[in-house]
């Protein structure tokens, strides 16, 4: 990351010594909590809860704390003791999370915030395709709330650095056997970066120059508009069904809200991918341009955007995309109990280990 972590302990402190703003949990509603007073402090729960724009009344409280506490021990922040809690009681927080701060050279996502303009650019950098795997997840939740803490930055554009590829979806190393108790993990990951990115108040822009498949199409369209490169070899979709699996209704949801309902029945039963002019013809991206200007036109609409009135746009935003957050927020473990017993079934391991295998016999 391009932000420096002293710069965002520095802010996050900030915020968590501020005291004009008013903790929305309550101390009785801490004392259910396994949390004991040591590691919980009034500031934390202040923390956690500027971190959420949208609707964090609805999260459950063992969800804030844990991801207060993920977070803030990210940060640095002092007086943390590496553990969270999950519904299997606590358990220390992956080893590489810890030892991510402060380190750059490590950093699978590059940022570059312009604050004349209070653009950021987020390139995804993790060779050979972008496959959302646990630490790519977690980095790209972890700087879009750096960047929405920071004050400068009013337009996030999501592109990657890669050649020909945005973005391969969801890494299928992370759910193809490994441990039910790793699929869990993974998948509140996955939750944690929808949640964040389709709740932003910040404007965000998908740069699209490159195949998009599956999660990728999802990080496509989380956002406010999607802006992909004018080549026909480049497919964005959910795909899902042709590896044996099934978008999770916030998937569908996401893609019904950007393509109407029957478009999304359809794209779905058949795991269609469409090429960039198909996206294009049935709204699944809003703009195709040259491959070489993708990025300077997302550039362009974004100023478009960020003349809008902010509050106004936001509360907009808000408007339009709270129903489906809720429903998630609502349900979160519920449908990490789904998803690990879906994925671990024996036919879906087995589906997915042919999709891989189909994947490398391609290559030959
Ligand atoms: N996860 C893990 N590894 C991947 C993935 C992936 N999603 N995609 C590609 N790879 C690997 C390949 O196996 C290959 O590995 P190796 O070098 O060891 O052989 C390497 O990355 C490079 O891949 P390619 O050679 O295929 O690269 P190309 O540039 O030729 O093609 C593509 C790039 C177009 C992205 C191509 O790799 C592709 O189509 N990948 C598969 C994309 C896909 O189907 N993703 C779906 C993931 S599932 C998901 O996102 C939602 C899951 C929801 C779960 C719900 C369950 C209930």
């Amino acid at each position: 990351m391009h932000i420096t972590a002293v710069k965002f302990t520095t802010k996050l402190q900030s915020v968590v010594d501020s005291s004009s703003v008013t903790p929305t949990l309550t101390a009785s509603t801490l004392t259910a909590s396994t949390l004991t007073a040591s590691t919980l402090t009034a500031s934390t729960l202040t923390a956690s809860t500027l971190l959420h724009p949208l609707s964090l009344s609805d999260v459950s409280l063992r969800d804030s704390m844990a991801n207060a506490l993920r977070r803030l021990s990210k940060c640095g922040v002092a007086g943390f003791l590496p553990q969270v809690f999950s519904r299997h009681g606590p358990r220390t927080l992956p080893h590489l999370v810890c030892q991510k701060r402060n380190n750059s050279t490590s950093s699978k996502i590059k940022v570059d915030l312009d604050p004349s303009t209070g653009v950021a650019v987020m390139r995804m950098q993790s060779p050979p395709v972008n496959s959302l795997n646990l630490d790519l997840l977690t980095e790209f939740t972890t700087t879009l709330e750096k960047l929405e803490l920071d004050k400068s930055c009013r337009g996030v554009i999501i592109t990657s650095s890669l050649p020909k590829i945005f973005s391969a979806g969801l890494d299928i190393l992370e759910m193809y056997q490994t441990s039910p108790e790793h699929c869990g993990e993974f998948w509140r990951a996955v939750q944690e970066m929808w949640l964040k990115l389709y709740g932003s108040k910040l404007t965000t822009i998908a740069a699209i120059n490159g195949s998009s498949p599956a999660g990728g199409c999802l990080v496509s369209i989380s956002c406010d508009y999607r802006v992909m490169a004018d080549n026909p070899r480049y497919s964005i979709g959910l795909n899902e069904t042709l590896l044996g699996i099934v978008a999770p209704y916030w998937f569908k949801d996401t893609m019904a809200n950007t393509v109407g309902h029957r478009t999304t029945e359809l794209a779905l039963a058949l795991g269609r991918l469409y090429s960039a002019p198909e996206a294009l013809k049935i709204g699944l991206v809003d703009e195709l341009v040259p491959e070489d200007q993708v990025v300077t036109t997302a550039a362009q609409t974004m100023g478009q955007w960020l003349a809008i009135d902010e509050h106004a746009r936001q509360v907009t935003k808000a408007m339009m995309r709270k129903p489906t957050i809720d429903k998630l927020l609502s349900n979160r473990e519920a449908d990490v109990d789904n998803f690990v017993s879906f994925i671990t079934q024996a036919s879906v391991q087995k589906s997915l280990g042919m999709y891989l295998k189909m994947l490398k016999n391609r290559k030959g």
